[in-house]
């Protein structure tokens, strides 16, 4: 018995990392189900959080994401493991392993793969079959697949055309709608120059959201600070001269003030429904909660907010032993401390603040490779034809992915307080449990990792 026991220790061994042989020859040594069980069986001690075992390679796979079927679920037994391999056989042929932390039992299941680049269907099909999650096995992350499908209305408002991140940021919200977890309302661009919004225009078209309207500042911020230079990217031709990528506006186009747009939307909205998404500068949104009656609505703009806004997501900020002032802030001033003190006390804040975001480095050479099954691809051009590297962090996500998937998306979030702005750009909290403001506290190198890596999985997406 001990002999055998050691065999089967082997054997699993030999499955991982460097699979069990050559395929051609893994027939020669292909065991029996009851010796395969056994193996399945050591494999989960060996892997006390999880494993995934291709039975045709005897390879653990380092692609695809892995779904389990409802017929093999609560197969926690070493017995279950027979019927788990029956069902197997007469599938994919896949088995995987994972361990419940909260009922302490060791699971095995028989997997359906879907490749890397297919996420919506993969969830789709973890519903049907009542799982929780499905798990990523080339980014190591699992992503939840029983979220409620909530009337989350978002108006995004961005300061597109410096740094890449806000590019993400709307590439999240429309893999969100892909997955009916959203519905992206508009899209407000607060960096002044047309080629921004031209640059959603094609974002939108890219995503398949051609109709998706877009405002642009007219008056906001004189020349601010630009990081990376993209926003040509919607005029980028081809050799014969042609352009690459398709705008609904098209040059002769007009776009609307963004305080008008956001006027507009609103006004046609339920009470208490819209939420903001806010990584750029909030020019918009000041000028917004000044404006009067108008074609949209016979309401002010402050009563419009009032009556319209839920929460606003806001990345910036800066909290805890900081010093630096926050760009995004600082850089329009007056319109922010405007934005502070106009509004309305009941409209919820969340911050993610730069330093959240930090960690999540999402380097060029990682953007390329993720879009590697493309030679046409927005973000990828910016990325072959403009960028090296500019260590671009991802903060601009973070506010998305909080706003969509809740507080539990999230590493930790503050308690409630009160924000006051000052003229030099701070941004101070005052804790109360009945204020409107919070704030995302930094995760750990774990938490970090596991984003960016979500991230990345947002970005195969086709
Ligand atoms: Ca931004």
């Amino acid at each position: 018995m001990m002999k055998r026991f050691i065999t089967f220790v082997l054997v699993a061994f030999m499955a991982i990392p460097m699979g069990f042989a050559q395929k051609k020859d893994a027939k020669d040594y292909r065991l029996s189900d009851k010796d395969m069980a056994n193996v399945i069986y050591v494999m989960g001690q060996m892997y006390p959080k999880g494993f995934t075992l291709d039975l045709n390679t005897m390879r653990q796979p380092t692609e695809g994401i892995m779904v389990s079927y409802k017929e093999t679920q609560n197969s926690f037994s070493r017995k279950s493991i027979r019927k788990v391999l029956k069902h197997a056989h007469a599938h994919e042929n896949i088995v995987g392993g994972w361990y419940d932390p909260d009922k302490g039992d060791y699971y095995f299941d028989s997997n359906k793969p879907f490749p890397e680049d297919s996420l919506a269907a993969a969830l789709a099909f973890a519903r049907e079959n009542e799982q929780q999650i499905v798990y990523s096995n080339k980014f190591g992350i699992s992503v939840k697949s029983n979220y409620e499908q909530k009337d989350i209305r978002i108006i995004y408002d961005c300061d597109m055309g410096s740094s890449t991140d806000d590019l993400f940021a709307l590439m999240m919200l429309y893999r969100y709608m892909d997955m009916k977890r959203c519905n992206l309302l508009g899209v407000v661009v607060d960096r002044m120059n047309r080629a921004n919004a031209d640059a959603v225009d094609v974002l939108n078209n890219y995503y398949g959201y051609p109709d998706i309207p877009i405002g642009l500042e007219k008056f906001g911020v004189k020349a601010p600070r630009v990081f990376i230079p993209y926003h040509n990217m919607a005029y980028a031709r081809n050799t014969e001269g042609e352009p690459i990528f398709k705008r609904s506006v098209g040059d002769d186009g007009e776009y609307m003030d963004g305080y008008k747009l956001y006027r507009k939307i609103l006004a046609q909205q339920p009470d208490k429904s819209v939420t903001v998404v806010s990584v750029g500068f909030v020019t918009c949104l000041s000028r917004l909660l000044q404006s009067g009656p108008d074609e949209f609505s016979p309401m002010t703009g402050l009563e419009l907010v009032q009556k319209k806004i839920k929460d606003i997501y806001i990345m910036g900020g800066v909290f805890g032993d900081s010093f630096e002032h926050d760009y995004n802030l600082t850089a329009a001033i007056e319109y922010s401390l405007k934005f502070f003190e106009m509004l309305p006390k009941d409209v919820d804040i969340v911050f993610s603040p730069g330093e959240v975001g930090d960690p999540l480095y999402y380097s060029a050479k990682q953007v390329v490779e993720d879009l590697s099954w493309t030679d046409v691809h927005p973000i990828k051009w910016i990325y072959e034809f403009l960028v090296e590297d500019k260590f671009q962090k991802m903060w601009d996500p973070l506010a998305v992915i909080n706003a969509v998937e809740g507080d539990e998306a999230i590493y930790q979030i503050s308690q409630r307080g009160w924000i006051t702005l000052t003229p030099t750009g701070e941004t101070l909290f005052t804790p109360d449990p009945k204020g409107n403001t919070r704030y995302q506290l930094p995760g750990d190198a774990e938490w970090s990792n596991k984003l960016l890596n979500y991230i990345r999985l947002m970005t195969i997406q086709h």
